[in-house]
């Protein structure tokens, strides 16, 4: 007589944004597995850090409770990759947008990304600002306005490299949910299982 495993249920949250903003390090840093990437060479290297960049997907698992496991799917940064947004987007329960509030463009670039989220799925989104050095309030303001973010859009200050932040940016994002789901009938929300 053996002893009977439960499959455990299984959320779908995209970690997206613009190039360069740390979305494959952010999967990394939290991910138990150490996870699909598919980094190939950028072909400016003078543009990035690692002279790495995601051209498909980056992949990473976290289990949350023991009958409960989270799979952490990463868009690509670039414009030419924007084909996968679609197809990662695919029954997401959530999704966090990273962005490096000091790269030129990097604001802007996130902004749009969020509009095509937003249309993607009926989901909560958190925003995540990565790589920041300076006053915390102000730039947290300075998002918020430039981004047009309603107010229910939790906004946080997260170094993707810092497992315990990465646990924040994924609490916040479930508190999104949570009040999401408590908030009526009305409000939709994907199933974000996969499995
Ligand atoms: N200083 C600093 N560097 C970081 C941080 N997070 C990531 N980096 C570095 O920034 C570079 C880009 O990080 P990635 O995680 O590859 O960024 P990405 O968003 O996946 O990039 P693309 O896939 O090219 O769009 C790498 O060299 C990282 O080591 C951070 O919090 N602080
Ligand atoms: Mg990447």
């Amino acid at each position: 007589m053996g002893i009977k495993r439960h499959r455990p249920r299984i959320l779908k949250v995209v970690v997206t944004g613009p190039f360069e903003a740390g979305k494959t390090t952010f999967i990394r840093t939290i991910s138990e597995i150490t996870g699909l990437s598919t980094e190939r060479p950028v072909s400016d290297p003078e543009d990035s850090s690692s002279g790495r960049t995601t051209v498909a997907m980056d992949f990473g698992r976290v289990t949350a409770a023991p009958d409960l496991a989270l799979y952490l799917v990463g868009t690509p940064g670039q414009e030419r990759f924007e084909f996968m947004w679609d197809i990662l987007a695919e029954g997401m329960l959530g999704y966090v947008l990273i962005l490096d509030p000091m790269r030129p463009g990097s604001v802007e670039e996130a902004r749009r990304v969020r509009a095509r989220f937003e249309e993607l799925g009926d989901v909560p989104g958190v925003v995540a600002i990565n790589k920041f050095v300076g006053v915390e309030h102000e730039v947290l303001d300075e998002v918020r306005r430039r981004l047009e973010l309603p107010e229910h859009v939790p906004v946080v200050i997260a170094d993707a490299r810092e497992r315990e932040a990465v646990k924040c940016t994924l609490i916040a994002l479930f508190d999104a949910l949570l009040v999401r789901l408590e908030s009526g009938p009305r409000t939709r929300v994907g199933t974000g299982e996969v499995g």
